[in-house]
């Protein structure tokens, strides 16, 4: 039997299309040497698209494949994905959540670690030498006591407040709406709860409806000594007043996962001992990005078999209801 054509697109690594290889004829659109003459021919056979939660997805691709019914995305976070034009067309968007669950909420706890207590920094003390020549390194500050305010908690806001509970920490959050069976306390305002907090931890989705929600008002909100951890999505926070609060010692620290235009990173950060950067890998560990793959590829032959996605994106639970 022929086995159904899909179309990679993105970043992702080789080895999801190697997985997917054992149920579907895959194409890599950026391996095209004419990517829009691709489209424009072999693009009728496509039936579904696997793309990366942290790719765009251009809604030219989408019209240009006439026969596309599935998006099954490599990530919980689909912002990179126009899921409502999707579902519009009857196109069924699937994505990756819970899987990793763990394995951010672990991210994050070593992000705020290596921040606070300026393990780059010092690694980077003994390295050069100068634990022998200036001596003991500055003292830092601990958690225990610290008030953290998390913004968003959903499956993975909450695995991380399930995190931080042993550090005894003071735990907060600010969401849209209260949920008042998690048993903490609520900041309908993000201004005020920065006010509130030492740390705050954004574990939001990206897209339109969070953009630059950490804003100068919020950083200033946080203040000198307050810390900042982004493992959501670099378009979450406004870099540009992120960077300017930093050089001008307005914000304390950062310890960032995320940036509005990765891989880019703003120059000015890279020469901050204050500041920890990583290359946006919070669920990057072996087993939870095979965990995720199997997923990418269970939802597509979920669809294929049965018209049904495993883990539908919530724009689009209506298209298999019924
Ligand atoms: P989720 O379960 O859908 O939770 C999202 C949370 O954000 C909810 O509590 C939601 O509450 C809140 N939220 C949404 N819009 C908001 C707004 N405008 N203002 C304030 N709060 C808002 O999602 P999840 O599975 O926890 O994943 C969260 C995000 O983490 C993903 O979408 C992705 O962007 C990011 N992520 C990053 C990595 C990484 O590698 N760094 C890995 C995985 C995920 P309300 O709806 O009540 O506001
Ligand atoms: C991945 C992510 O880096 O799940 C998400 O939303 O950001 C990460 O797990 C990404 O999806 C890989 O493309």
């Amino acid at each position: 039997m022929t086995k159904p054509e899909i179309l990679l697109v993105g970043t992702m690594g080789a080895q999801l299309k190697t997985d997917l290889e054992e149920h579907f004829h895959v194409h890599r659109l950026e391996q095209q040497t004419d990517p829009q003459a691709f489209l424009a021919g072999k693009g009728r056979h496509v039936r579904a698209i696997a793309t990366g939660g942290a790719d765009q997805l251009p809604n030219s691709v989408m019209d240009a494949l006439p026969d596309l019914g599935m998006i099954s995305c490599y990530g919980v976070g689909y912002d990179g994905i126009d899921a409502k034009l999707a579902a519009s067309r009857g196109i069924l968007v699937s994505h990756t959540p819970d899987v990793l669950n763990d394995e951010v909420a672990n991210t994050t706890i070593a992000l705020l670690l290596a921040t606070t207590r300026h393990v780059v920094a010092f690694d980077r003390y003994v390295r050069e030498g100068r634990w022998k020549s200036e001596g003991p390194a500055p003292l830092t500050r601990g958690l225990a006591g610290k008030n953290v305010g998390i913004i968003g908690m959903g499956r993975i806001g909450q695995a991380i407040a399930e995190k931080l509970a042993v550090f005894h920490c003071e735990i907060a959050y600010h969401t849209r709406n209260a949920r008042p069976e998690i048993p903490m306390r609520h900041f309908p305002d993000l201004v005020e709860m920065a006010g509130w907090a030492d740390i705050l931890i954004v574990i939001t989705p990206g897209g339109a409806s969070t953009r630059h929600l950490v804003n100068r008002a919020v950083l200033d909100g946080l203040g000198p000594q307050g810390t900042l951890i982004n493992v959501a999505r670099g378009t979450v926070v406004d870099e540009a007043a992120l960077v300017a609060a930093l050089c001008e010692g307005r914000l304390g620290a950062a310890g960032l996962d995320v940036f509005e235009n990765e891989p880019e990173v703003p120059q000015a950060l890279f020469a901050m001992d204050n500041v920890v950067l990583l290359p946006h890998v919070g669920s990057a560990t072996v087993e939870t990005r095979a965990a995720m793959r199997k997923l990418v590829a269970d939802n597509l032959v979920s669809w294929f078999s049965t018209g049904k996605a495993l883990t539908p994106v919530p724009e689009c639970k209506h298209l298999q209801e019924g």
